[in-house]
């Protein structure tokens, strides 16, 4: 396990001595402790990347040069996938096979970029045609700089991994700080990428407290963009001081994601669907559909199903066989989410089943998976991110009603529909208002295809080539070519 920060290749102890400790939820042990980073190492990791890529030539490599580094990534991921995956569990909470999951997705990440970085040299120009003969112009794509990339712990390899990887991709480099909770992986990515031989200042990651390091990063100077996942206040903070700096700004926020099922739809398969769009991670998902909405016609069965579904779920250590559901992440976030459920409760909610913390766990941050009827539309319940395994379920009558509730907040991240009527099925995804909608199924991410939220959830989109854009600035070129006078 490492613990220290690494800044322009090496590894070191943080200027002011500063630690903080690491927890596994799953036993309320300190497992590690870490470098806790202050404004004296970020600017320490912004000069050095600021080198690396005004000096040091890390852009001007080709795509193909700088695609083969993250192959050499994606392949030392893999090459100790079960061990990092391990870490995860332990920093984490969540159950093994979805961290092996994730793992295995941060490796395909690097892939997918190095794919990218290497048609960039076939494309790296557009002609603009003018009109005036006397001219001609050419439009080029080019890295934008220095990125600071500011990640959350419900993901903590992956979300590095979705930063990292279009960064280098593009040509920028790096400083990058995971959440405090869970930052053994982040620094595991690091010395993957030491061992691939990243040149010093490309890739440099930082461990320490949102409001110390984060803080410094989203306010130097000398870091061109932010890209942030998290929570909306924090958002809030990193675009402020984005504007502050003309800073290059993507966020990825929370949601309140809705899941409307129609009577046609098969009732087990929607209860597989909608357990693991609200159960997996604990819940602590960006994109979770934890507003669900069944037409009424079918609504008592399906709730029946899932209720019955949902008390068999297996709740234990990550690390143990057949877990389903690990502890959340913190004691904070399970106080949290226990205090929302309680505040349901208080809201005239009912807890059709869950609630409270699973009997025989003294220890670790676990909570049953819970399902809350009743909930009204305009309690906290209904409105805001719970981040936890808690998911509201109410019926509705006619798709315009469906389709009303689904879009009436303020979120607009992801949102999922269920039924065997393909053109219903079409319609309803076109008036979801949310950057990403599932059919037939709910979560399936692909590093393919754009990730991103409309309205409070966000602004930009990462993954796929949409991911690359976040680190390219666009220069236009334009030549005289007349012997005539101007
Ligand atoms: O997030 P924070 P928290 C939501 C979810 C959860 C809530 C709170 O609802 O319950 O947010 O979680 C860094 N300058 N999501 O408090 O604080 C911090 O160190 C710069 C949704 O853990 O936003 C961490 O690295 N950085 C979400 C990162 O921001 C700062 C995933 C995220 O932490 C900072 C996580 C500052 N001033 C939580 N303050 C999603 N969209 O997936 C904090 N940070």
């Amino acid at each position: 396990m490492r613990s220290e920060l690494y800044i322009d290749g090496q590894w070191v102890k943080p200027v002011k001595g500063g630690t903080c400790t690491v927890t596994n939820p799953a036993t309320e042990e300190v497992i590690q402790t870490i470098g806790a980073a202050t404004a004296e190492d970020v600017d320490l990791a912004v000069k050095a990347a600021r080198r690396a890529f005004d000096k040091d030539g890390w852009p001007k490599l080709t795509g193909a040069q700088r695609a083969k580094y993250l192959r050499a990534i994606a392949a030392g991921i893999r090459a100790r996938q079960a061990e990092i995956a391990r870490l995860e569990v332990l920093d984490n909470g969540k159950p093994f096979p979805e961290a092996d999951w994730d793992v295995a997705d941060a490796a395909g990440c690097f892939d997918f970029y190095a794919g990218l970085a290497e048609q960039l040299d076939n494309n790296p120009e557009e002609t603009i045609a003018l009109p005036d003969q006397r001219f001609t112009s050419k439009a080029v794509r080019e890295p934008l700089g220095v990125a600071g990339a500011i990640i959350p712990w419900n993901y903590p390899l992956l979300m590095a991994a979705w930063k990292v990887a279009p960064a280098l991709a593009a040509g920028c480099t790096v400083v990058l700080k995971p959440a405090e909770l869970t930052s053994l992986t982040a620094l595991e990515l690091a010395a993957v990428a030491d061992e691939a031989g990243l040149p010093a200042g490309v890739l440099n990651i930082l461990t320490g407290a949102g409001s110390v390091a984060g803080q410094a990063i989203i306010d130097h100077k000398q870091v061109d963009k932010l890209a942030f996942t998290g929570s909306g206040p924090v958002g809030s903070k990193i675009m402020a001081a984005a504007a502050r700096d003309i800073k290059r700004v993507s966020l990825e926020l929370g949601g309140k994601s809705p899941f409307v099922v129609f009577e046609d739809a098969d009732i087990d398969k929607a209860v597989e669907w909608i357990m693991f769009g609200i159960f997996w991670n604990q819940g602590q998902v960006c994109s979770a559909t934890s507003r669900v909405l069944v037409q009424d016609t079918i609504y008592e069965r399906l709730l029946a199903r899932l209720i019955e579904e949902t008390k068999k779920i297996k709740i234990g250590n990550g690390l143990d066989e057949g877990v389903l559901l690990g502890p959340l992440v913190s004691k904070r976030q399970h106080e949290q989410v226990v205090a929302a459920i309680e505040a349901a409760r208080q809201a005239g909610a009912t807890v059709a089943c869950g609630g409270a913390r699973p009997e025989g766990f003294d220890k670790g941050y676990y909570l049953q998976p819970t399902v809350l009827t009743e909930v009204p539309l305009d309690s906290a319940a209904w409105v805001e991110e719970i981040f936890g395994p808690v998911v509201c379920i109410r019926p509705f009558k006619t798709e315009e009603e469906a389709i009303d509730l689904a879009n009436d907040s303020r979120f607009g991240l992801a949102a999922a529909v269920m039924s065997k009527d393909d053109i219903r099925a079409e319609r309803v995804a076109a008036a979801f208002r949310a950057g990403i909608v599932w059919i037939n199924c709910s979560q399936p991410t692909f590093t393919e295809a754009p990730w991103g939220g409309y309205k409070e959830s966000g602004i930009g989109r990462e993954l796929g080539r949409w991911g690359l854009d976040n680190y390219l600035e666009t220069k236009q070129i334009t030549r005289f070519v007349s012997e005539d006078p101007w």
